[in-house]
Order: structure tokens, then sequence, then C-alpha cells
């Protein structure tokens, strides 16, 4: 059978070893299909639109919030309103979770997501992303997220969707990761890769070299030794889009490394800037599913349980020999 012609649907009905019915995750992928192919469009005309620059308010997070940033938070949850059988949703852009109790069943569902990642991106034409998780609701469960704040082990489905020249929709639900390509003519995903396996080890880092001064020392040996001349072997170029997305799909695709080391405040505490829930999470879900790594310098992201719903977390994710090296040099000491 020609895989040309798979949609993201058609793709996990066939799946194997899922980690919920494929039916539900069909459904779920669905919407967020739908989402990435209606942010498409919008992000192509909101210059003509005047759908560009800030609202003027500020998110949970204490960032400037782009109207893009709401727009797209807005269509998730309008997509997901009927969107049986998801009755929670949580978003960087919302300070509490969206809960819809007639979605409520005997399976039920949770999709935590950044609507908008990279917004610092929109007003210039650079890469974009929509970053997602799935995660099933306990039986008996309210509007109180409890049961959501486990490990990013327990994730059913997870992916994101890259705006750049096309526009690619990247998924795993526990059987391999596989990407999707817009075909615009026709308005459908479809099957671009199957299966794809991160390189184990790259020749990129991404990371925000402004704040190497605020980081720890470790990563700071990290950056040094990967932007070292000394051995050509270990040498890695910088590229950072300022799109996790975007940077992340670079590391899928040909290898490397994203890191967002914690900051160390006057008061010597640290925390880092990407959140656990929809953005680490996922994302390294999406990673160890093609044979890389995820940590937070120190432990597996997905082993770790956070507090809150918006909880921040050090990130070094991409090939395994990258991520290895953060976590042997002590990124986060
Ligand atoms: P900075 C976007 O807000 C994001 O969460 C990631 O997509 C991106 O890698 C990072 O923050 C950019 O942050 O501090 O470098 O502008």
């Amino acid at each position: 059978m020609s895989n040309k012609h798979l949609t993201p649907i058609r793709h996990i009905l066939r799946e194997q070893g899922l980690r919920a019915p494929a039916i539900d995750l069909a459904l779920i992928l669905d919407r967020v299909s739908l989402a990435a192919r209606r942010i498409a469009r919008e992000l192509t005309s909101a210059a003509l639109t005047g759908e560009l620059g800030y609202t003027g308010t500020t998110n949970v997070q204490g960032e400037q919030v782009k109207k893009l940033d709401t727009w797209a938070n807005s269509l998730m949850v309008e997509l997901f309103g009927d969107g049986y059988p998801v009755c929670t949703l949580i978003s960087e852009e919302m300070e509490q979770p969206v809960h819809l109790e007639a979605n409520c069943h005997e399976r039920s569902y949770a999709v935590l997501f950044d609507p908008i990642d990279g917004s610092s991106n929109t007003d210039v034409d650079g890469p974009l992303g929509t970053i997602f998780a799935v995660r099933r609701r306990a039986p008996r469960h309210d509007a109180a997220p409890a049961d959501i704040l486990t490990a990013g082990a327990e994730q059913v489905m997870a992916g994101y969707v890259l705006y750049g020249p096309s526009t690619m929709l990247i998924y795993t639900a526990g059987a391999g990761v596989s990407a999707f390509s817009l075909d615009r003519s026709v308005g459908e995903f479809l099957l671009w890769r199957d299966r794809i396996v991160m390189p184990q080890h790259g020749s990129t880092y991404a990371v925000n070299e402004a704040n190497y001064n605020a980081w720890h020392q470790g990563a700071r040996n990290l950056v040094d030794h990967l932007s070292s001349h000394e051995d050509p072997k270990a040498h890695h170029s910088l590229r950072y889009a300022g799109s996790f997305a975007a940077d992340f799909h670079r590391c899928l695709l040909e290898g490397g490394i994203y890191m967002y080391p914690s900051e160390v405040t006057a008061e010597g505490k640290s925390s880092g800037k990407l959140r656990m829930l929809y953005e680490a999470a996922p994302m390294a879900m999406v990673a160890e599913q093609a044979r890389g790594r995820a940590s937070n310098g120190k432990s597996r992201i997905l082993e770790l349980v956070p507090a809150r719903i918006h909880e921040r977390t050090p990130l070094y994710i991409g090939s395994a020999e990258e991520v290895a090296l953060a976590e042997r040099l002590g990124a986060e000491d």
C-alpha cells in the first residue's frame, strides 16, 4: 500500500502498540490537524489582516501576549469545545485549565498545548510552532488537574506543528515518530517520514548564548566544549531559531542538541524557562520515541512529576550523545 496518501488519521488508525484506543487518539489528532491547518492559513495572511503585534496584555508566564497567541489559543479551545473525548484543556496562554464537563466520559483526555511557540518570531516572519501533549484523565476526575500532574511517561500522545517554508505535523503515540507535510493544494497533511530515528549525535547546538553569564558553570562548560575548535570531532555550529519546535525539528532530523539552561539569580536560585507539561514533556516523548533523549541536566524529563500546571524546567534535549554529555559535564551544577 502506498504511504503517500496517508493522512494523520488514517495513519494512527493503522498503528499498533498505542497507549490508548486508536479511535480516541484519531479523534484528538483530527482536531490538532484542523487547528494546525487553520493556524497555518492565519499566519500566511496575518500581516495583511492586521493580526500581527501585541494585544497589550501579559499572560500567566508574565510574557507580553501577541495577537496570534490569543487567536490561536481561542481557536484550540473552540475546536476542542465539541471535541469528544477531550474534557480538559491546559494552555500556556490560560492561567487555569478549561474543563468541559459534557465531554467527560468513561475515557476522557486532557490536551495540553502551547498554541504558538516562538512568539517572538510572529512579526518578523520567523518559524513558529504548536506543541501538544495528550494525557488520559483518571476514571473519576473533576475539574482539578491533580491526576494530570504526573510524570511525562504517562502521556499517551505528543507532537508538534512547525510553521516554516512548509507546514509539518509530527506526532508519536508510543509506536514511533511520524512526520506529515501539509499539501496546501488539497488542505491535507500527508505522510512524509515514518518511524523517524534521530541521529545519535549531530553537528549543531541551539541555545540563547546571551544568557551564558547567568548559567551554572556546568552549562558554560558544555557550550565551551561544543563550540571549541580544539577537537574538530566535538565541534558544533550554533543554530538558534527562537522557536523550540524549529530548533528541535533540526535535532530530530539531523541530530544535535537544544538546551535552555536554568539561570542562577543573585539569591542563588535557578529555574528553567521551558514549561514542563506543554513544552518539555511532549517533546521529550517525541525525542525518546526517536531514540533521542531529554534531561533537565540531571534526570530524565519523562520521570519528573510537576507540582503545578505551569511549572518550568531546565532542558537539554536531542541526540543521545549530546544529552549524555550535558549530564556528564554537570550542566545544572
Ligand atoms: P529566548 C518561546 O517562547 C520559547 O519557549 C521557545 O520556543 C524558544 O526556544 C525560547 O522560548 C526562546 O527564548 O529567551 O531565547 O527568547
